[in-house]
């Protein structure tokens, strides 16, 4: 027989028919349809073969490299994954999008509506997923050989739809036309146990006797970065009952028991949890985070041994990042493994796991830390509640050695000793990871002064900064052709894998003819996007006119309220004087609301309330229109982005981790409006402040009128445009009469404003005014914005990824 990689070459050498051959091939032999019966949908399942196969050479040969440079390897852990549509940015990474183009086209088929055939992967809720997915093309952009681990959800998040203004909840079901991209692995399954006991013997070793047993199995996607150079995979695991059917209770004819247990056991990886900052301490959602990382580990740990023989040294060749606390549980998983199937001490296991885990936070809401309640905990894995109370007791050690009295201690262990009813994953991540890093310099700060003070005055120099990024692969060279074509014309094609070559265009940012050219992209952008929004919702929009977005998950501390209080106070003002010079606006929302959390489903019912007020007053015409797009997602945000002028980025100061949707804004031109918080610090700094519009409190001014409970009500007193919204609120004006559906929202800003949308309401008022009078001097905005695009190349996640693979994983990038 031959050797292994002989026969791959030839394989090869079959594949070297022409990419329209392998398209066509496809789409007759695996899709099974000719030329005159395929649809747009067939053509596209056709296109994504043939371009999956070209990756799996690259992948093929990653692979081989990575195992014979015995180079050190990453694992990226993350319940979430939002990942969008593949086929475009496969076709583009690999560089056959013209050619993909030019054999469609040549169908007679509209190559746009082959390439939107494909559903969106959506995997995730929002920002932290979205990051997930980033890094995965920036790792195999820069040769990181990393691997991602996540769920396969049979439904991701849900389908947003609207019903006369209020959100509506609609399982999606993105895998019922299959999924082109993914290759099932049966041989890859583990077992994961869940409940039982454990017992301990003699010698004092203990045994886990579970009551509950699933498998995961494994799906790979391929994750090709930019040329193709590197590719490398997305495994998501699958649960399925462990044994195919309980045997006995199918042969005794109780069919409908054996059925109900693989429906149990499939539950597992049936569907996303859709909270994003609201966490459910619900059992399932504990048994999804358990479920697959303890796969992940179950995988890594065997890999690891076609290399190496023993796991002394596992973080000298494993690097395993945790995204948030939601694999937090790996800490005693890895420690059990170590302890219980390969023998190590708890000490040791303890130290080799501090030696190889990594901790990403990625807020600081105390409503947002995960915890579980010990009973609870107790149940499903009782080993790791032993083993949890071991680290507590080491770790309990260590704090007295460094002189921290009891009862500091007590706050930071994983189990609080004297209120025993919760087991606090934040802490156990941070106890048991290497390094523990921020997302933005604000925020990791912040984590040093707030929640993890006492642990960062134990362990000072474990908590690190790794600001955010985007990739410029999906966020302008796939969602903005027109710009990334006048960007390549002026400084060659390096930019698309080394962003802050986009500081050359710096000079080009007050020529005239430049300027004409980079507006006129941007205002074709702007017709895309009205085209779309006319399609998608029915609304005529003035290209003309400003477009001012805010698109994000809805959260009070979003501040969308105050978005949307601002639209108010406009049309109150241009009713008030309908013949003064208003800067013409179109005023663009969207995003999801937990299902649970109502007083964001209120929100949205106010926003979509003053558009049908706003849109329909024939006072007001073109001069502003109010739009609430549903059903937000990431190709949404592909239309959206590019046709922006203006980014609302008002969070209240402290409160967002990062954010990333104000990086690829800013990226595509659109000018920010945006309070001190999060990334905007650090784009500020990037741009110069001439280039962005500040306002607001910042957060430490945030933490002291929340600290000693400030009343909205002396501010409002001062504020007659508050004053005459709240009057409009209260009275029905956007209800139909309707005077309590906004009750929670007013008793909010009036008497509690925790987000402080109140103190903040008059700056923002102003610097939108102001933003109006810089919009009208076409060739100052157009100088903005084109620095802008310029200056934001550091915030490439590129550059993110080559942080950690330096500050955190300690692995080599190319
Ligand atoms: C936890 C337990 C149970 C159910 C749900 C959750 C859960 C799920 C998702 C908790 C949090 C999230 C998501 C958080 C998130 O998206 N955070 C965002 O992360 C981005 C990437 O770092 C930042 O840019 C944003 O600022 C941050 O809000």
């Amino acid at each position: 027989m031959k050797p292994v990689q002989h026969e791959f070459e030839d394989a090869k050498d079959l594949l070297h028919e022409s990419f329209g051959n392998s398209v066509l091939r496809h789409l007759i032999y695996s899709v099974g349809k000719d030329t005159s019966h395929a649809v747009e949908r067939d053509w596209c399942v056709a296109l994504s073969m043939a371009i999956r196969d070209r990756m799996v050479e690259g992948w093929i040969d990653t692979t081989r490299q990575i195992y014979e440079k015995k180079q050190k390897r990453v694992y990226y852990l993350s319940m979430e994954f939002m990942i969008g549509r593949m086929l475009e940015d496969s076709l583009t990474n690999l560089g056959h999008l013209q050619e993909a183009r030019t054999f469609i086209e040549a169908q007679g088929l509209n190559f746009h509506d082959v390439l939107h055939a494909e559903q969106d992967a959506a995997l995730g809720n929002g920002g932290l997923g979205r990051l997930a997915a980033c890094f995965m093309d920036s790792m195999s952009t820069t040769g990181v050989a990393g691997m991602g681990y996540g769920i396969r959800y049979q439904h991701g998040i849900f389908r947003q739809n609207m019903e006369n203004g209020w959100q509506m909840e609609e399982p999606e079901d993105w895998l019922v036309q299959g999924n082109a991209w993914e290759f099932r692995r049966p041989e890859v399954v583990y077992d994961i146990n869940y409940g039982g006991f454990v017992e301990t013997s003699d010698d004092g070793k203990a045994e886990w006797k579970p009551s509950e047993r699933v498998q995961a199995i494994a799906f790979d996607m391929p994750i090709a970065g930019w040329k193709g150079a590197h590719v490398n995979t997305l495994r998501l695991w699958s649960a399925r009952q462990a044994d195919l059917m309980n045997l006995k209770k199918f042969n005794e004819g109780d069919f409908m028991a054996s059925a109900h247990q693989q429906i149990l056991a499939e539950t597992l990886s049936k569907v996303l949890y859709p909270g994003d900052h609201t966490p459910e301490g619900r059992e399932l959602r504990l048994k999804q985070e358990y479920f697959f990382t303890a796969a992940s580990l179950q995988d890594l740990i065997r890999r690891f041994f076609t290399n190496y023989d023993s796991l002394d040294n596992l973080g000298d060749h494993v690097a395993v990042q945790l995204n948030d606390t939601h694999p937090a549980i790996a800490v005693p998983e890895l420690i059990r493994t170590l302890m219980d199937d390969y023998d190590y001490s708890f000490e040791r296991a303890f130290e080799i796991t501090r030696k190889t885990l990594h901790y990403t936070n990625h807020t600081l809401l105390p409503e947002a830390l995960e915890k579980w309640p010990k009973g609870l905990f107790e149940h499903i894995l009782p080993r790791h509640l032993q083993i949890i109370n071991m680290i507590d007791g080491a770790f309990y050690q260590e704090a007295l050695k460094v002189g921290l009295e009891h009862n500091v201690i007590a706050n930071i262990q994983v189990i609080h000793p004297h209120q025993q009813d919760w087991v606090r994953m934040g802490n156990l991540a941070f106890i048991g990871s290497r390094k523990v890093n921020g997302v933005s310099a604000l925020h990791t700060e912040l984590m040093k002064q707030t929640v993890f003070h006492d642990l960062h005055t134990m362990f000072p120099d474990k908590i690190i900064n790794q600001t955010n990024g985007v990739t410029p692969r999906r966020w302008v060279l796939e969602c903005n052709p027109g710009l990334s074509d006048l960007v390549t014309e002026k400084i060659g094609e390096d930019w698309i894998d080394d962003l802050e070559q986009l500081k050359k265009l710096e000079e080009f940012a007050e020529d005239a003819k430049f300027q004409k050219r980079y507006m006129d992209i941007k205002s074709d952008n702007k017709k895309r996007l009205a085209e779309f929004l006319e399609a998608r919702i029915g609304i005529t929009v003035n290209p003309d006119a400003m477009f001012d977005i805010q698109i994000k998950r809805i959260h009070e501390y979003k501040r969308q309220l105050m978005n949307i209080l601002e639209a108010v106070a406009l049309y109150n003002e241009m009713k008030a004087n309908p013949s003064a010079p208003w800067q013409p606006r179109v005023k663009i929302f969207a995003g999801k609301a937990a299902p649970s959390y109502f007083l964001a489903k209120v929100i949205i019912k106010l926003i979509s309330d003053v558009a049908e007020v706003v849109n329909n007053d024939p006072e007001i015409g073109d001069k502003l229109k109010v739009i609430f797009l549903p059903n937000y997602n990431v190709s949404a945000a592909e239309v959206l982005i590019p046709g922006a002028d203006l980014s609302e980025q008002i969070s209240t100061a402290g409160f967002e981790a990062s954010g990333t949707g104000n990086m690829k804004f800013a990226l595509n031109g659109a000018l920010t409006v945006g309070t001190l918080d999060g990334a905007n610090v650090e784009m500020q700094e990037h741009l110069g402040e001439d280039n962005i519009f500040i306002f607001g409190m910042k957060a430490d001014a945030v933490a002291e009128r929340q600290h000693r409970r400030a009343r909205p009500s002396e501010v409002i007193k001062d504020s007659q445009r508050l004053q005459q919204i709240i009057g409009q609120l209260e009275s029905g004006f956007f209800s139909d009469g309707d005077t309590g559906r906004y009750r929670d929202i007013l008793d909010n800003i009036k008497n509690h404003d925790y987000f402080q949308v109140v103190p903040d309401f008059e700056d923002y008022w102003a610097t939108q005014r102001h933003i109006d009078e810089v919009y009208q001097k076409p060739s100052e905005w157009a100088k903005m914005a084109i620095l802008n695009t310029a200056r934001m190349g550091w915030f490439s996640s590129d550059r993110t990824i080559r942080g950690y693979a330096k500050d955190i994983w300690k692995t080599p990038t190319i």
